[in-house]
């Protein structure tokens, strides 16, 4: 999980893990990175998801791409109610992409625009995130919750199904 700090990324995973919306008092700040162990099952199949959120103040930015270097699939986080977080977004991207290694397989990356339940009009969002999508060769959009829960199951199994198509599983 990356993106802007105040995007939603531990409230995401929060929503995911006890389905209950955390206020960032809660939740306590991120510092470097949290991981977060959950066991799902898919197609029969028990996985153990190792989910790494990671910190977004800019002024830790360069500490990206050396998380970037081991993840299997990243979801990108994006606050829907704040204007200006598409274009940095892409910020984000190019940093995590930079630290990918250009010999092994590009992994499967979802832009996720939360906070869904404060905007009222998503047109002219999602037509910049789709964009943002096909730029970057991303798999997916998802406008997700995490105040109301809405696509966060949707938000993983998507990118978790998309790794185990892509390594052969299914
Ligand atoms: N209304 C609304 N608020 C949210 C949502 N997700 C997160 N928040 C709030 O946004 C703030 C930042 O969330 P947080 O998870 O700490 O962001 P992070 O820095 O990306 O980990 C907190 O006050 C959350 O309660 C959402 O889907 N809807
Ligand atoms: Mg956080």
């Amino acid at each position: 999980m990356f993106g802007a700090k105040g995007s939603g990324k531990s409230a995401i995973i929060y929503k995911l893990i006890s389905a209950k919306l955390k206020t960032q008092m809660e939740l306590g700040r991120t510092l470097g990175a949290d991981i977060i162990l959950k066991q799902i099952t898919r197609v029969g199949k028990k996985i153990l998801l190792q989910i790494w959120d990671i910190i977004g103040e800019k002024q830790f930015r360069m500490m990206l791409p050396i998380y970037s270097r081991g993840a299997a699939g990243a979801i990108l986080v994006f606050d829907m109610s704040r204007e200006e977080s598409i274009d940095e977004s892409k910020e984000w991207l190019e940093l995590f992409k930079s630290g990918q290694e250009t010999i092994q397989p590009r992994i499967p990356i979802i832009l996720a625009g939360n906070k869904a339940d404060l905007v009222e009009n998503r047109s002219l969002i999602y037509q910049r995130a789709k964009k943002l999508v096909i730029d970057h060769d991303l798999i997916e959009y998802m406008e997700v919750s995490a105040k109301t829960g809405e696509n966060i199951q949707e938000l993983f199994t998507t990118l978790i199904d998309t790794i185990l198509i892509e390594r052969g599983f299914y």
